[in-house]
């Protein structure tokens, strides 16, 4: 694969170094998840997928595209408008290539929303969702560990950083529409850089200082409630992202002056309180749930007359 452009590299096709997709692929309305397995899970809610499509098989109707460095992209249409689902492994990196790879082959203003996993350090049980309305960045301060450190704290937590309010509430309402009251949590996120010491798991094969770290999420952000590792990422990329390109003046987004409107929700899969992790025939019970929630929150948002300029994505 030969690429140009050492600042932003592209191949002569126009498909980005990481993501490995290009224009007219990917949707204004995008869901982002980590596991590749759950993208084609959820891609069964689909226009016009047949149900005799076997398990683990992305369904022939839709586009898809694998990458090499282990992005899924599968394009279709949720109730005739254009969607994507993006499956993008795990970490702020992950988010990172994912948010600005794919900002950088749509035109327009785009719709991202998040549907991971987490660990839930309030009463959500496993198979709840949480719709957090914030998330802060949880990292391991690296110079606390070094020989003779004079630094004080082991991790570092960021400001917190806001989703798209209407986006948080349409997502709250169909999340409970489909997995009924009771069910559905909001509350602020804690991103962190590792599943391990910065989510506080204690393991005796390193020296993680992290045996109060809870204490300290909740002093920082009284109103904590997950655990997970990208969220954060999605939502300050969104808040810095510029304004939609003037050549499409009529989309620029009214609501404020980022090109990107985010959200994010997660299943609870690890009760960190009990110590509960959720099982796989409850993972299959609420992922799609969660999925056809999240396709319905895409496409009510109001982002203008993208599809005018788009109509050939997805069909
Ligand atoms: C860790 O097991 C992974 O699960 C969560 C975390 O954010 C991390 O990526 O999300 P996903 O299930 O979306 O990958
Ligand atoms: N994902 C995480 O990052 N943490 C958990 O505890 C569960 C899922």
């Amino acid at each position: 694969m030969s690429m140009t452009n050492a600042n932003f590299p592209m191949d002569a096709e126009g498909r980005t170094y990481h993501v490995g997709v290009k224009r007219g692929e990917l949707a204004n309305r995008v869901l982002t998840v980590g596991d590749p397995a759950r993208a084609i899970v959820l891609s069964r809610s689909l226009d016009g997928v047949d149900p005799a499509t076997p398990a683990k098989t992305v369904p022939t109707n839709l586009f898809s595209c694998f990458s090499h460095r282990g992005f899924l992209t599968i394009t279709g249409r949720y109730k005739g408008v254009p969607v994507s689902i993006v499956a993008i492994g795990m970490g702020v990196s992950m988010m990172d290539f994912f948010v600005r790879e794919c900002r950088a082959v749509v035109d327009g203003p785009m719709v991202m929303i998040r549907l991971g996993s987490c660990g839930s350090l309030s009463d959500a049980a496993v198979g709840d969702i949480c719709v957090p309305s914030s998330s802060y960045l949880v990292q391991r301060n690296v110079d606390y560990f070094a020989p003779a450190s004079d630094v004080t704290k082991p991790y570092h937590l960021s400001r917190a950083f806001e989703a798209d309010p209407e986006i948080t509430k349409i997502l709250v309402k169909n999340m409970t529409a489909s997995l009924g009251e009771g069910h559905v949590w909001s509350g602020v996120n804690a991103t962190a850089d590792s599943f391990y010491s910065s989510q506080g798991r204690q393991d005796d094969n390193f020296v993680d200082k992290n045996e109060d770290l809870f204490d300290e999420l909740l002093a920082h952000e009284p109103n904590t409630q997950t655990l997970e590792m990208e969220t954060f990422v999605l939502y300050h990329l969104a808040k810095t992202s510029t304004a939609a390109p003037l050549k499409h003046s009529a989309l620029v987004n009214i609501h404020n002056n980022n090109s990107i409107r985010a959200g994010g929700c997660m299943m609870v899969f690890a009760q960190r309180k009990t110590n509960d992790f959720i099982t796989k025939e409850d993972v299959a019970r609420v992922e799609p749930l969660a999925g056809k929630a999240v396709f319905d929150s895409l496409v009510e948002v109001e982002l203008g007359s993208e599809d005018d300029l788009h109509s050939s994505v997805g069909s």
